[in-house]
């Protein structure tokens, strides 16, 4: 089918619905998109706000307040809300939102599939939730203490509730991506305009298509992950169980084989928006256009054939061992291309810092620092040394905060006027810039530190030694936390329509068809 053989659907007319109404019938790919973001923007403060319960009791040794297993069922309802209901939910808004607007396409392909996608995502964190609040009504031993990998089998094995309802939730999450994913590819590939090749098309929709098909590859293949677990769990298989001539690492296979790829499923959306706003700030056009396209391609194969270097220490033949940290290594050249072109791009550039250009430079260097301290981890001679330490979790949240978090601040704030059709408080904006900031790197940059000290993860007591250091983390970490405060709060007020009229195109550099229409643009 061509753009030119779609009939445009009914609610393209003007008596489009309003107030809730507007909400459940909509298949404007803008009310999808704010669906989307809305939803998984709360799940970010929900998330959060685990976090800074845990680390309110790791703030000092001991076992203050999270008795028995709490402590690992909300560092385990953190990881999953954070990877599953937050970050990819929200980047699938964006290119609900935008690709259709850059691409100049009244609509996105398969609207009604996108919806289906997002109303799956509050069944799922609904059925994630739902065995934690049983246990205090003595249903069940509570939420999965598994962590996010799930890979903990033995306690898979015994916990009775809460893994077999992450299982499920997992199957709802993953039905969502796939079907955000097959709207992406159909759109991209269908409905641009007809002077727009793929080769002209901007990066954003390339990123998106490339994460697409990453989707497609692995999502099944996690999917398959849970389900032989659950059939192990219920009717009496041993693919994972030893005991039975199952294998427990054919699990951790299974799972990373997703698992890695996943980080470029999270971080790719975000890369993909950044060129366009720093050469919009720097008033030059993006350098290396087609270097970074290959590069998205180059990331997404390699990326998908080095998942053993999460598994360095699981007692893999030595060879295997070497292919994964050699293979990993080879990461670090299409990822260095993308820098390369980034600084191509702002070179010499009349640049101004507004806070798009800020939260998009921070995102640089979260993904340099993350990229830096990763490429220490596969090393297999070392590795032994930082496997399951705080260094992993400071690490790990390089990339997905201080890259793909950041990033899609700053495209929340690039597109916030043609969204709401207002101006957003740059002076707001740029003291959130800041204390995120300086917060983010002090909360993560300790916590390699007292991992490479060798405190473990996955733990609610550690030793007297690693205190000063916790106390740290903790303080950053509310300091980090109530910053975001300052971001709700404006981006609330812009909605609610105080700050001045946005022009159409408020950002002297853009360019782009998605400038074009006005701000906010008509359903
Ligand atoms: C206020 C910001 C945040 C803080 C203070 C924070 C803190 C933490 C800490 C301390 C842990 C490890 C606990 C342990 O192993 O004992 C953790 C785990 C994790 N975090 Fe965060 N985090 C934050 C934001 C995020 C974001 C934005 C993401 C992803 C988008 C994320 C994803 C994860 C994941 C996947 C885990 C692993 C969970 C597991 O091991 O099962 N976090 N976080
Ligand atoms: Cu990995």
């Amino acid at each position: 089918m061509t753009s030119a053989t779609i009939v445009e659907p009914k609610d393209a007319h003007p008596g489009y619905p309003t107030g809730l109404r507007r909400w459940l019938v909509t298949t404007d790919h803008k009310d999808i998109g704010l669906l989307y973001m809305g939803f998984s923007a709360a799940m970010f403060f929900v998330a959060g706000m685990l976090a800074l319960v845990f680390r309110a009791e790791l703030a000092a040794p001991g076992v203050q307040f999270l008795q028995g297993s709490l402590y690992n069922q909300l560092v385990t309802l953190h990881g999953l809300a954070m990877v599953f209901a937050f970050i990819m939910p929200f980047a699938t808004g964006l290119n609900n939102y935008l690709i259709p607007l850059m691409i100049g396409s009244p609509r996105t392909a398969l609207p009604r599939l996108s919806k289906w996608g997002f109303w799956l995502l509050p069944l799922a964190v609904m059925v994630l939730l739902i065995p934690f609040f049983l246990q205090f009504f003595g249903v069940g031993d509570g939420a999965s203490q598994a962590s996010w990998t799930m890979d903990n089998t033995g306690l898979d094995m015994q916990s009775r509730l809460g893994v077999d309802f992450t299982i499920v939730a997992v199957y709802l999450f993953g039905i969502s991506s796939i079907f955000g994913a097959f709207n992406v590819i159909v759109t991209v590939l269908t409905l641009r305009t007809p002077t727009m090749s793929l080769w002209s098309m901007p990066l954003f929709c390339w990123g998106w298509l490339v994460v697409a098909f990453l989707l497609l590859l692995v999502v099944p293949v996690l999917a398959t992950a849970v389900g032989l677990l659950f059939a192990d769990r219920h009717f009496g298989t041993h693919f994972f169980i030893a005991s039975g001539g199952g294998d427990p690492i054919l699990f951790q296979h299974l799972f990373w084989f997703f698992g890695h790829p996943e980080v470029y499923i999270v971080v790719l959306p975000a890369w993909a928006i950044l060129p366009t706003i720093l050469s919009a700030f720097s008033r030059k056009p993006i350098y290396g256009y087609k270097a970074q396209v290959y590069s998205y391609w180059a990331i997404a194969f390699l990326g998908s054939i080095v998942w053993g270097h999460h598994m360095l220490a699981q007692g893999l033949p030595l060879m295997e061992n070497l292919y994964f940290m050699y293979a990993t290594f080879s990461i670090s050249v299409p990822t260095s291309v993308l820098i390369f072109c980034w600084i191509g791009t702002i070179w010499r550039g009349a640049m101004t810092f507004e806070t798009p250009m800020l939260f998009a430079l921070g995102a640089i260097v979260g993904m340099l620092i993350g990229g830096l301290s990763g490429v220490l981890i596969p090393d297999a001679g070392a590795y032994s040394q930082y496997h399951n330490t705080m260094y992993i979790t400071g690490h790990f949240h390089y990339p997905f905060f201080g890259a793909a978090v950041l990033g899609m601040m700053a495209t929340v704030y690039y597109y916030l006027p043609k969204m709401t059709g207002r101006m957003y408080n740059e002076s707001l904006g740029r003291l959130h810039f800041w204390i995120t900031a300086v917060s983010f790197n002090v909360t993560f940059l300790s916590m390699m530190m007292v991992g490479l000290a060798g405190m473990p993860r996955h733990v609610v007591d550690y030793a007297i030694k690693y205190a000063d250091w916790n106390r740290v983390i903790s303080v950053a970490a509310f300091v980090l936390g109530a910053a975001q405060l300052i971001f709700l709060y404006n981006v609330i007020q812009t909605i609610r329509g105080h700050g001045e009229k946005a022009a159409d195109k408020p950002w002297e550099g853009a360019v782009g068809l998605e400038w074009t229409p006005s701000s906010p643009p008509p359903s």
